[in-house]
């Protein structure tokens, strides 16, 4: 039987140890926390991915460094499954427990007893591929992360520094390599190739669109981008801005995604760039997001978020399996979470199954599986497009009866390869909206005009112990601390078109308010009513109160 190489784990272990006082957590977006508070964790990470690996019989596991939107000393590092997915749940704890090991003695009984308890069989080979975006923080974490892989002798890959989803790309395409599933060539070109190639044919024969400013957040969608601009060629023309990498502290800096979707405005460097009615869409830190805009003539700023894109796609999808005779032989089926806009929930409710899960993209993906196609966002912009193993084998064996069926299902199956079905992915989301809208003919207002949002305000309210606060219903209610949702019900009440919920978030220590009106002062208005409400039940400083939320 083999056993834990113990010698050469604590050889290692020791020049990464756990500082006393700190807790790690392996939340949604896996563990995320300061850059300067990560080497230890990094280690371990590296010998649960080793681990990982041996008990799913040698497939490649995925090692993600990365910290998406958050400000630059900000890093973190997720665990890639083998179909290129989220870490399969009960795992999460297991990372949780192994990263809080306080010494080097009490990490090996810890991998010690999930060995066991796993029954993992450590004689299996260990493969790992994994990948960083452009944070300063990035070198030094990725060294500690190859220490554990080398603790465990894994046959690891570094696919250097690349979004996060081209990375779940890589593990899907490793895994598959030679099989019928296979995804695609398992390198960053083969991703570029597979989805500008689908691209091209998805637009062949339409009138090129105008060029497409792309907000690249000063971080690793910049190098990809780059890339990927040049496999279009002139099939697409795309402008890249705020690309500075090297520039300190410019990483999601008043740009990106997150910016635009909070702030629900243009990033200031795009003033002198972006012309009115030009199409642009701004990226996060790993280029997993995508949110478009525009200005009107009037330089009015105008977001087409998650909500919107997944409107236009869905409507699409639904249209092309109508035009290939597949109607009624694939269900199409949306997901989103309560952040979506109540104007988009409206919308699609009223054309297609909607179904609401608690935030985080696992919740959302493992509910897109249910549908035959089914179509997932965050508002924030992360989502994608699932087609069912099943309809996949319909789409690839169906025997189309009219040219205008065939030419609709040969687009289906373009879709299928132009969209990055791993992960959510800024770039791969990104042509399959430049696809519909080269489709339709639209430009932004067309696209925007699909419905109104509600006007919505997102704010945080700073409390000792998020814990406390307990949901149910897919996070629309709160059930802990007890009468609170009581409190905010008859304070909705009072607001037309109100509604408003409360939930600690799962990757920083704060508790979230949504609030949404018919009115934008009703919307802020009820956003801070309610933060007020969750300041005064955690006992929050009455002279910092009420106006620092807006
Ligand atoms: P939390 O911090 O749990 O709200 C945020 C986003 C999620 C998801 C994760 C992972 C909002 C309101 N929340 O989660 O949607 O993207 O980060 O990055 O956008
Ligand atoms: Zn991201």
């Amino acid at each position: 039987m083999t056993l834990l190489p113990v010698d050469a784990i604590r050889a290692l272990a020791d020049q990464h140890q756990k500082p006393a006082n700190v807790l790690f957590q392996y939340g949604t977006a896996g563990f995320r926390t300061l850059g300067s508070a990560l080497d230890p964790v990094m280690f371990r990470v590296g010998v649960l991915a080793a681990l990982r690996s041996k008990k799913l019989d040698s497939k490649t596991i995925g090692v993600m460094v990365t910290a998406s939107h958050n400000p630059e000393p900000d890093n973190g590092v997720k665990l890639v499954d083998p179909r290129g997915e989220m870490l399969e749940a009960s795992w999460e704890t297991h990372a949780t427990n192994v990263a809080n090991a306080p010494t080097t003695d009490a990490l090996i009984d810890a991998l010690e007893t999930l060995v066991k308890n796993l029954k993992i069989d450590l004689s299996k080979p260990a493969k790992v591929v994994y990948a960083r975006d452009t944070r300063p923080s990035g070198p030094a974490l990725v060294a500690s992360l190859e220490d554990g892989l080398k603790a465990l002798g894994a046959d690891a890959r570094n696919a250097g520094v690349t979004t996060t989803p081209v990375l779940h790309y890589l593990v899907r395409a490793i895994n598959t390599k030679g099989t019928k599933d296979s995804y695609g060539d398992d390198t960053e070109e083969g991703y570029l190739e597979k989805l500008s190639s689908a691209f091209k044919q998805l637009v062949a024969g339409k009138p090129a669109l105008p060029p497409l400013v792309i907000d690249c957040a000063n971080g690793v969608g910049a190098i990809v981008g780059q890339k990927l601009a040049r496999h279009l060629g002139n099939s697409l023309e795309l402008q890249l801005a705020n690309t500075a990498i090297d520039t300190l502290g410019a990483l999601n800096n008043a740009c990106g995604a997150d910016f635009v979707k909070t702030q629900q405005k243009l990033p200031p460097s795009l003033a002198s760039v972006l012309t009115p009615g030009q199409r642009a869409c701004s990226l996060d830190g790993d280029a997993d997001r995508l949110i478009y805009f525009y200005l009107d003539d009037h330089g009015q700023f105008h977001m087409l978020d998650g909500d919107k894109i997944a409107a236009l796609v869905a409507a699409f999808v639904v249209e092309l399996t109508k035009s290939a005779g597949l109607e009624g032989k694939i269900q199409v089926g949306i997901v989103q979470t309560a952040y979506a806009n109540g104007g988009s929930t409206k919308y699609l409710s009223e054309r297609l199954p909607v179904k609401c899960v608690p935030t985080g993209v696992k919740h959302l993906h493992h509910a897109a599986e249910h549908y035959d196609i089914g179509v997932y966002f965050e508002a924030n912009g992360h989502g994608t497009v699932l087609f069912s193993p099943e309809t996949l084998e319909t789409l690839s064996t169906y025997q189309p009866s009219t040219p205008a069926q065939s030419t609709a299902l040969t687009h289906l199956r373009n879709l299928t390869n132009v969209i990055n079905q791993t992960v959510g992915d800024g770039l791969s989301d990104m042509l399959l909206v430049e696809a519909v809208l080269a489709h339709k003919s639209y430009s932004g207002v067309e696209w925007n005009s699909l419905y109104v949002d509600l006007p919505n305000r997102l704010v945080k309210v700073v409390v000792p112990d998020r814990s406390i606060f307990k949901t149910e219903d897919a996070e629309r209610r709160l059930v802990s601390p007890p009468g609170l949702q009581a409190k905010l019900d008859e304070l909705v009440r009072r607001y037309e078109g109100g509604r408003s919920f409360v939930r600690p978030s799962g990757t920083e220590d704060v508790v979230r308010v949504y609030a949404e009106a018919t009115v934008r002062s009703q919307a802020d208005e009820l956003a801070f009513r309610v933060a007020g409400l969750v300041y005064d039940e955690v006992g929050g400083d009455p002279a910092k109160r009420p106006s620092e939320f807006l």
